[in-house]
Parts: C-alpha cells; sequence; structure tokens
C-alpha cells in the first residue's frame, strides 16, 4: 500500500526501484521529475533502451501517416456519404456519419468545431477489449437516422449540435498493439495537432491511460495550469503506477498533476465508488486540491446538491475545461460495456445535465469518452450511451456557441405545456 502511494519523482530520489532507468539517471543528477513520462518514451525509443529490433523494418512503419499530399485535393472537409440521409446502420461508419478531415489544413478551412478522433489503446487494462471502442462508437446509434431533414435535438434545450457545429471524423491515431507506453506518443501528438487549430479534440477510447496524453496536448496549447480537467469515474484513477509501468489506466491522474500539466486544484472528480482507497490516497488527493466527489456525499447529500457544487466549482475554476469521462462513472445497469464496471454508480439522468451544464458554463477545449468495451457489452447498450454521452457534451457547448451559459438552461417549451 506505502509504495503505491509514492510519487514516482519521490520514489528515485529514494531510490526505490519503481524508478525506470531514464528516471534513475536523472535521479542521480539530482533532477528526478525533469522529464515528462512523454519524453522519456520518445528518448528511450531513440536510444534503444526500450530493446526493439532496429533490423525490422515493421519496427516504425505503425507510426508513419501516409502522404495526405499526394491526394491532390483543395484542403477542406469531406463528405464520405453516398446519400443525404440514412438510417445508423446505413452508409461509411464514421463517427456521428460525419463528414472527414485529416490534415490541421483541413480543419482551418472547414472551420470545425470538433474533430473526433479514435484511439485503440487496451493494454494498460487488466481487461482487453476497450480497443474495440472507436469501431463501436462509429457504429453506434442504433435506431438514429442522420443527414438531411433529421434533427438530434436536445429534448432539453431543442438545440442540435450536429446542426449548429461542425463536426469531423479525424481518423484514428496510430497505436503499436503490443506498447501501451510507445501508443501514447502519437496520441499526444495528435491531440496537439488538432487543438492548435482551435477545433476541440474529442478522443474516442480506448483505456483511460489516455486521460494522460490528452489532458497533457491540451495544457500544452492553452497553457499549463490553465486547464481544469472534469473527471467522471468510478476510479481515482491517481494511483502512483502499476505492475512498475508509470502509466496505465489507474494513473492518469497522477501524472498529469506530477508532470506540471494540469494542478491539483483544477481536478474535479466525480462518481467515485468501488476500488478501495484508503486514507492515505484520499489524504493525497486533499493536499493536492482534488475537488472530489464519492459516491458517499450522493449518498450523504443527494445528487442535485452535488451537482450545484459541482457548477460552481467550475464557475470558480479556470476558464478552460477538458472533460474525461470514464463510461464506468455510470451504473453498469446503462453501461455494461465498460472495461471495470462497478455497480452503485450514477444514472444517465442524472449526469446528462451535468456534461451539458459544465461545457455552457466554460470553454469545453476537449473531451473524451474511454473504457468503451464493446466485447462485454449488452445489446450495444453501451455504444449507444457513449454516442448520446457525446451529443451531451456537444450540446452543451453548442448552447455556449448560442450565447447560453446558465448550466441549468432549460427550453421553456419542453417544461411547461401552458
Ligand atoms: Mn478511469
Amino acid at each position: 500500500m506505502k509504495t503505491r502511494l509514492i510519487s514516482y519523482a519521490m520514489g528515485s530520489a529514494l531510490g526505490l526501484s519503481i524508478a525506470g532507468p531514464a528516471l534513475a539517471a536523472e535521479a542521480e543528477q539530482g533532477s528526478p521529475a525533469a522529464k515528462t513520462f512523454i519524453e522519456m518514451v520518445e528518448e528511450g525509443g531513440k536510444n534503444n533502451l526500450i530493446p526493439l529490433n532496429p533490423d525490422d523494418a515493421s519496427k516504425d512503419m505503425w507510426s508513419k501517416p501516409r502522404d495526405f499530399s499526394k491526394d491532390d485535393r483543395k484542403p477542406g472537409i469531406i463528405n464520405v456519404q453516398r446519400g443525404e440521409f440514412g438510417m445508423a446502420y446505413v452508409g461509411i461508419p464514421t463517427f456521428f456519419k460525419a463528414p472527414i478531415a485529416l490534415t490541421p489544413e483541413d480543419l482551418k478551412v472547414g472551420k470545425v468545431d470538433v474533430a473526433f478522433m479514435g484511439a485503440s489503446l487496451d493494454m494498460s487494462s487488466g481487461r482487453r477489449g476497450t480497443a474495440f471502442g472507436p469501431a463501436a462508437m462509429r457504429n453506434s446509434g442504433i435506431y438514429l437516422p442522420w443527414g438531411k431533414g433529421f434533427h438530434t435535438s436536445s429534448e432539453h434545450t431543442m438545440i442540435d449540435p450536429l446542426q449548429d457545429l461542425v463536426v469531423v471524423d479525424y481518423g484514428d491515431a496510430p497505436v503499436d498493439f503490443t506498447s501501451n507506453d510507445r501508443s501514447i506518443v502519437p496520441v499526444y501528438h495528435l491531440v496537439k495537432e488538432i487543438a492548435e487549430t482551435g477545433t476541440i479534440p474529442a478522443i474516442i477510447g480506448g483505456d483511460h491511460s489516455l486521460m494522460y496524453p490528452n489532458a497533457a496536448a491540451v495544457a500544452a496549447v492553452y497553457g499549463k495550469g490553465k486547464v481544469g480537467v472534469i473527471h467522471f469515474d468510478a476510479h481515482i484513477d491517481a494511483e502512483a503506477g502499476g505492475m512498475g509501468h508509470y502509466l496505465t489506466h489507474g494513473s492518469p491522474v497522477r501524472r498529469l498533476i506530477e508532470e506540471g500539466h494540469v494542478p491539483g486544484k483544477n481536478y474535479i472528480q466525480i462518481g467515485l465508488r468501488g476500488w478501495l482507497v484508503g486514507e492515505d490516497m484520499t489524504r493525497w488527493m486533499r493536499e493536492q486540491g482534488i475537488r472530489y466527489h464519492f459516491m458517499a456525499e450522493v449518498e450523504k447529500d443527494g445528487w442535485n446538491k452535488v451537482m450545484e457544487r459541482v457548477f460552481q466549482e467550475v464557475s470558480d475554476g479556470p476558464d478552460y475545461v477538458y472533460l474525461s469521462i470514464d463510461l464506468d462513472a455510470f451504473d453498469p445497469a446503462f453501461a455494461p460495456g465498460a472495461g471495470t464496471p462497478e455497480p452503485g454508480g450514477l444514472t444517465p439522468r442524472e449526469l446528462f445535465p451535468v456534461l451539458r451544464g459544465i461545457c455552457a458554463v466554460k470553454q469545453c477545449v476537449g473531451f473524451d469518452i474511454v473504457e468503451l468495451n464493446p466485447l462485454v457489452d449488452n445489446n450495444n447498450a453501451t455504444s449507444h450511451l457513449a454516442n448520446r454521452v457525446a451529443r451531451e457534451v456537444m450540446n452543451g457547448i453548442a448552447m455556449r456557441k448560442k450565447g447560453i451559459t446558465d448550466p441549468k438552461y432549460l427550453h421553456p417549451e419542453l417544461t411547461n405545456h401552458k
């Protein structure tokens, strides 16, 4: 228990074996946390600290993008659907049947608001299958038609984010399916590439180790310490590591805080339960200034009070927000197809208004929906829910774009028939 709680910076200073080779060398020079995990992996690859066969022609083939300049087309968004309208199961399965974009120029010329990208990682979770999350999400929606004349407006705001925002599918980050550590680096660069154009990156996972490269990339663009992370999860995901790895799906919060991308005071966590954390851990979280909301607090004070507190904390926090939504924040009754389901969770009716409201109050600069595992899903319930989670987040973004910043805004005609 004790070693699990010791940070890797502290660990290496104390000479504990949780420090990796690059970090151990740094510790001798007296600056144990001088490098980010991303830099360590990049250097490790370059210096062959990760033993890879240099003669293997496929060593880096996974990470090389195709040469888009050979496509001979003008930059802008590309509609790949043959029809103007269809059912969810008809057409080329992009996210929300949205058009695609492949380059930063496409995003700029297309004035894109939200760019979805897949990140098919599941190697840092003990329960595999979330690598298939992006494919399930592209095929989600079940009965929902798409395209001309069909509105997907929220029954709460009468705003249709797919009409009011320009949304694209930006494709998937390259992954080395044998290494989570190597895969994190290209995810970081692709998220950063999107954010640098002013477009909101929306990352569909994949396991929750992704929060680390995602939020670090957004913080690199908008300023370290300037982004608040609103983290929906059954689990704290703030472990020091696991099995000797710096990054697992249980430790992204720890990496982000210790490397200074997101200070603890900028963290708000909602839905926590399960997986005994212990008082040492809650003390560490309080010392960092993390505002955590366990289900114990919901049981004591009721959901509405907790929701009010969250809106107040978001209002008082940084101007930019990043949402990280682990589907296991929902009860397994609603999200059976999650990486690590925990009974006793939140309902969609409880979480949807929070997702919408946060993005109305503050400028959303990115979000991820992670731990979608179609291999253990029940009749596509979880991918359908994930689809709706993305729509609710985008609904909040669209509200703000229209000048609605009241987190509890509801369309008056939908709350009163007189
Ligand atoms: Mn998580």
